[in-house]
């Protein structure tokens, strides 16, 4: 039993945002079944390709648990084909460029005339404005929703962080909306239309900068570090580089190896709470006490040499060593961990966020499993369809094409490629 057994998804989607919102929901147990075009497919099959010949890591970790039916929503039998899944399915889900869905003459209208219990799911770069028929990709939204201004340092260019959180933050959001769509289903009977837009995703994520944005009326930003350095603010919330953006003062430090490893540093929170074992562990036990010290109002405009004697304690220990000895004490702070080190370790293994997957083309590679754990829904990580694997299977077992309406279906060449003998 799966907490969405019994949800069937047509999914639309294409490269990552649309497809990472798709898996999670199959990872709940919807029966997700993942619309390519003959031939083609989703482009990211093709891209950024190590294994020649094989789907792409691009493609194989963002389409896990689902089912590949090629379909040429252009041609007038494949649409008869889009028409009996819109009527079959529950949900829709799609993030083509704005206006594609309409194109083809599937209108939001359309769609409803045909299923008023359909929920249609939608990402799009921007919502309904002055920029609503562009399109996007994920540094853009990072940019326009306001996480490149804020992110970087001081002096420095706008930065885009590796996290996706314009594409894959954006799949997150819509699959929460859909949820919530299904649920409100089951009193209303009906379906409703659900829209993601990349730049509102990120926004909301960057929630804390536009906290910071209306602080700013109030005089300057205290807990940043350019506060302690002198440097006035401007109009806009400005770049902090690695400060904590919490009530917390925190930093990036360097550990014992720094000079070698890229990576041999640790995140350090001087929370107030544990102040004294912080003062303790770098060997300043004065600063308890100390006038400009003790409080955390008053170490605001040395959060530099704070750090500084921290980092010469830090360096001193590995990033590992520092969480041995500081998690004890309740003082926050965490290695900085390298892909590497991610993909070897044990406990992320244990509870499933890293896996294994093997596949006929690719052999076995390695995959983040589902972050959201159900006790009652366990996940169990299946490989990604190959392009097309499934067309019969869903035509004959979802649809209930059978003899010559399959035959035809097949012959108009609308499903691509199909092995006829074993249609038959
Ligand atoms: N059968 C026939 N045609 C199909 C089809 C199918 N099964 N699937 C897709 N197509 C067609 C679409 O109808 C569209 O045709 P038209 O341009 O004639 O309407 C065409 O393929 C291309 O679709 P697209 O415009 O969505 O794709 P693109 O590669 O040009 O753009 C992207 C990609 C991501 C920029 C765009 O889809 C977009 O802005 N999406 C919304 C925002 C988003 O999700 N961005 C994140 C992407 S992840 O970084």
């Amino acid at each position: 039993m799966k907490a969405l057994d019994g949800v069937k998804i047509l999914d639309f989607t294409h490269v990552q945002s649309g497809p990472t919102c798709t898996q999670l929901l199959a990872w709940f147990g919807a029966d997700v079944i993942k619309v390519e075009r003959p031939g083609v497919g989703d482009a990211t099959r093709k891209q950024l390709v190590d294994v020649p010949g094989a789907d792409s890591l691009y493609f194989t970790m963002l389409n896990h648990n689902k089912r590949s039916i090629e379909l040429n929503s252009k041609n007038e039998t494949g649409k008869e084909v889009l028409t009996r899944l819109i009527e079959t399915c529950d949900v829709m889900v799609e993030n083509f460029a704005p206006g594609a869905l309409d194109r083809m003459g599937f209108t939001w209208e359309r769609i409803q005339e045909i299923n008023p219990r359909m929920i249609l799911a939608s990402i799009k770069g921007f919502g309904p404005g002055k920029y609503e028929d562009c399109k996007v990709y994920e540094n853009v939204a990072q940019c326009a929703g306001g996480a490149a201004s804020t992110t970087g340092f001081l002096g420095g260019v706008p930065t885009v962080t590796g996290a996706q959180i314009g594409d894959s933050g954006t799949g997150l959001h819509l699959a929460l909306g859909i949820v919530t769509a299904l649920y409100q289903r089951e009193t209303s009977g009906r379906g409703q239309k659900v829209s993601a837009a990349m730049q509102d995703g990120v926004l909301n994520l960057c929630r804390v900068k536009l906290r910071d944005q209306q602080r700013l009326a109030a005089g300057p930003l205290k807990e940043y570090s350019q506060f302690g350095e002198g440097i006035a603010f401007g109009e806009a919330t400005p770049r902090a580089g690695n400060d904590s953006g919490g009530g917390q003062p925190g930093r990036i430090l360097k550990c014992k190896g720094w000079e070698t490893d890229p990576d041999a540093y640790t995140y350090f929170i001087t929370q107030a709470a544990v102040w004294e074992a912080i003062c303790d562990v770098i060997g300043e036990p004065e600063w308890k006490t100390k006038p400009g010290y003790a409080t955390p109002p008053e170490r605001l405009d040395k959060l530099n040499e704070v750090f500084d004697r921290i980092e010469q304690w830090t360096m001193t220990k590995t990033k590992f060593e520092v969480m041995e000895i500081c998690n004890p004490l309740n003082i926050p702070v965490g290695p900085i961990l390298s892909m590497k080190e991610l993909m070897e370790d044990d406990g992320l293994r244990e509870t499933g966020t890293i896996v294994d997957v093997d596949h006929p083309e690719r052999g076995r590679y390695v995959t983040v499993g589902c972050p959201v754990k159900l006790s009652d829904s366990p996940v169990e990580v299946v490989r990604s369809p190959l392009l097309g694997e499934h067309t019969v299977e869903v035509l004959t077992d979802v649809l209930g094409y059978g003899g010559d309406d399959l035959a035809t279906v097949i012959d108009s060449g609308a499903v691509g490629e199909v092995d006829k003998v074993a249609a038959e």
